[in-house]
């Protein structure tokens, strides 16, 4: 069957593209466009035409798989001016989403139609790239610089119904299952019109934009924007918008996007794409999987973490029972959440309706009774086995039979947790990252006997709360935390050997992540998990704590604090680490920022490799989307295994040999090894 299809319904001509599973517009969708164009113009008994999908959703942009690949006429920008220049006018009718090339489309169309639930949007650069068939150009001319801007430099879509506040949709259809009807109904009323919107063609919107809109604009998102390099080729074509007429502007708007398609970011942010992707899927699962139905959560611990998970439970509709040791700790718990859900309610985010269903689903308690009937219980309680194991067997006694028991560990041998209860089968890791109603990844721990469908079950739910999940087998630390610490060890021996903190922080902080290992340390608190009467002054961390230096909550740690937070390094820190180096007999020396990048980020991808060979990931793709979503590696390099694929295997290796001598415990993957020598990479 062909992927566009053309009847005719009275006088206007109904094309429609079917191209599962997002209609993107590969080559055979676009070739199908140009010819249903042509059959428009020349087919005398058409007076209008209309453009709609079927399946889940208007098209949801160019077909990403093609990008990379040899051109294919006609070229999406041929296909847009071909219906833009059709002689009878043509409606867009948009569910589901229109995005990137989809919406582009729906630009060159005069006129758009659309469901209230659809959204709008040009994602563009959040694939490292900008529209490149028109969208900078005509999105302004319709909606206007100060709405255009931020939906083309953030990517994020517009619901319908601000989008036809906006003007970019001339009407919204009430009912979802009318809208081909009301489509074709809107055709033959705009049809007998003399003129038609031409989106290129119309300058009312952006006659008086001012010169200043896209500096202030720049400023207000430096932030966020910081490190990326599309979202400035969005603005520059903007702007050309402006300031050329759109022949120029859409010459300038080609030369940015050929420039970007090929580069180095839209390469690793095209990776995350399909890796997201790929990371919901378990190779060893039969697709017919019964997936359990979890109406009712427990979470034990009513702690920062606890509530933290709570949260995303309560956000999607499933309540929650939620039990404490004490009271008081069940109040405290229970008011953070309040707290957190009417703070987002103060700042816009969600409604107060929201808050009072989220809260009318969380019950508090401080018997482990009731939470027998939960479909799926999580124990966020103190990290040490003996106290987990505990908590397990007590579980095992309560919980009804067909119940998912979840351990929250961060390190701990979830095999070992699993082996506590009488059925082993039901344990899974369900490791969360805090904040846990913020951070978007999960790790999920297989078990050596963890179900088959105990696995598939918190995959979906780990959708439903709106997580980044990803299934890492058994080892100290899964995927993340063991990675994490090959990047610690490494960065605490270049202390001693002479690096400064700043120094280390920087080369991170230069390198993309939010946070160097000693701010987050100081963030975190020196003392988390250190004991005052138990301190020897044997660690660097012990002197710290003994003299006060808790961390930032102190006023100092790894550096000084002012009264605002900002950081100074600190001469004290300095000579208690060579204090610390002359007693151990190693001269402090002056290490290089390439040294210490090298130093700190070679040796993760080696752990990345380890974790790869031993089965603990199931590709490297997925060890990147860890790092991505959970430890702030920057997205526009693709995360640490794809990273290393574009430094190359061989240069990490040659790096890791080079270091040998400071490493001496490092060894090194042998798959690295294999790879690197055949020429090959992780990632494809
Ligand atoms: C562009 O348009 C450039 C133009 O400006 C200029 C050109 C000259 N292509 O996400 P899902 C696959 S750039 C190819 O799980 P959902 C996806 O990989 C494009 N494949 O579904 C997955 O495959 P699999 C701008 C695509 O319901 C399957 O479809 N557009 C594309 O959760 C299902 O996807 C975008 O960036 C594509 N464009 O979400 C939009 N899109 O089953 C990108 C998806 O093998 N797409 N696939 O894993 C999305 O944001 C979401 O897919 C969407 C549906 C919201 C549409």
């Amino acid at each position: 069957m062909s992927v566009i299809s053309t009847r005719i319904q009275g006088d206007v001509l109904v094309v429609t593209a079917d191209n599962p599973p997002v209609n993107a517009l590969g080559a055979a969708v676009r070739q199908g466009l140009m010819d249903a164009m042509r059959q428009a113009a020349s087919d005398d008994a058409v007076k209008a035409v209309v453009i709609r999908c079927d399946g889940r959703t208007f098209f949801a942009g160019a077909d990403i798989t093609e990008f990379g690949k040899p051109p294919v006429s006609p070229s999406l920008p041929e296909v847009i001016d071909a219906i833009e220049n059709c002689p009878k006018p043509v409606v867009a009718a948009i569910h589901g989403t229109a995005l990137g090339g989809g919406l582009e489309v729906a630009l060159g169309c005069h006129y758009r139609v659309a469901v209230p639930s659809a959204k709008l949007g040009l994602p563009e650069v959040k694939l490292g790239i900008l529209p490149g068939a028109g969208g900078t150009q005509r999105l302004p001319r319709v909606v206007g610089v100060e709405a255009a801007l931020p939906m083309i430099v953030t990517g994020d879509p517009v619901p319908a119904k601000k989008a036809k506040a906006m003007g970019l949709l001339d009407a919204l259809v009430e009912d979802e299952a009318g809208l081909e009807d009301a489509a074709i109904a809107f055709a033959q009323d705009v049809a007998g019109r003399s003129e038609h919107p031409v989106s290129s063609r119309r300058s009312d919107r952006i006659a008086d934009t001012p010169p200043s809109a896209f500096d202030d604009f720049r400023k207000a998102n430096a932030r966020r924007l910081k490190g990326f390099e599309a979202p400035e080729a969005c603005i520059q074509a903007v702007e050309a918008a402006v300031s050329q007429p759109y022949e120029e502007g859409i010459k300038t708007e080609r030369v940015l996007f050929q420039k970007f398609v090929t580069g180095t970011q839209s390469k690793a942010l095209r990776h995350v794409f399909f890796a997201e992707r790929a990371a919901q899927k378990i190779d060893d699962l039969p697709k017919d999987i019964e997936i359990l139905p979890i109406r009712k959560v427990g979470i034990i611990g009513a702690g920062t973490m606890g509530g933290g998970i709570a949260m995303n439970f309560l956000s999607a509709g499933i309540p929650v029972t939620m039990v404490e040791m004490k009271q008081d700790a069940l109040d405290r718990g229970m008011g953070i959440i309040r707290r957190n859900y009417d703070n987002t309610a103060k700042k816009g985010r969600i409604t107060q309706q929201q808050v009072d269903t989220a809260m009318s689903n969380l019950t508090g308690s401080l018997d482990y009774a009731d939470l027998a009937d939960c479909d799926l219980v999580i124990e966020a309680v103190f990290e040490l086995m003996d106290i987990k194991k505990q908590v397990f067997g007590k579980l095992d006694s309560i919980m009804k039979p067909g119940a998912i028991l979840a351990t929250n560990t961060s390190y701990l041998n979830v095999n070992e947790i699993a082996a506590s209860t009488g059925r082993p089968e039901w344990v899974i890791g369900l490791h969360f990252f805090s904040p846990a109603n913020v951070m978007r990844l999960l790790e999920i721990v297989r078990g050596d006997r963890t179900a088959p469908q105990v696995l598939a079950t918190a995959m979906k739910l780990a959708r439903t709360i709106g997580k980044v999940a990803v299934v890492s087998g058994v080892c100290h630390g899964f995927i993340g935390n063991r990675m994490l610490a090959a990047r610690q060890k490494q960065a605490n021996a270049l202390l001693m050997e002479g690096a400064k903190p700043h120094q280390i922080d920087q080369v991170l902080l230069d390198f993309g992540f939010p946070m160097g290992p000693f701010q987050m340390a100081d963030l975190a608190g020196l003392d988390l998990g250190w004991k005052e009467e138990e301190s020897k002054g044997e660690t660097i961390r012990d002197v710290l704590c003994e003299r006060g230096r808790r961390g930032q909550k102190t006023g100092k740690g790894f550096y000084d604090y002012d009264e605002k937070r900002n950081r100074t390094p600190s001469d004290e820190v300095n000579a208690i680490v060579a204090g610390f180096a002359a007693k151990s007999g190693k001269a402090q020396r002056d290490i290089g920022d390439d040294e210490i990048r090298e130093r700190l980020l070679f040796p993760m991808v080696n752990e990345g490799a380890l974790i790869l060979e031993e089965g603990i990931a199931q590709r490297a793709s997925d060890i990147d989307m860890v790092w991505l979503n959970g430890y702030g590696w920057p997205a526009y390099t693709g995360g640490p295994m794809f990273w290393a694929d574009i430094v190359g295997l061989s240069t990490v290796v040659a790096g890791l040999e080079r270091h040998g001598d400071a490493m001496p415990d490092l060894t090194i993957s042998s798959l690295l090894k294999d790879k690197a020598a055949k020429g090959e990479r992780f990632n494809g």
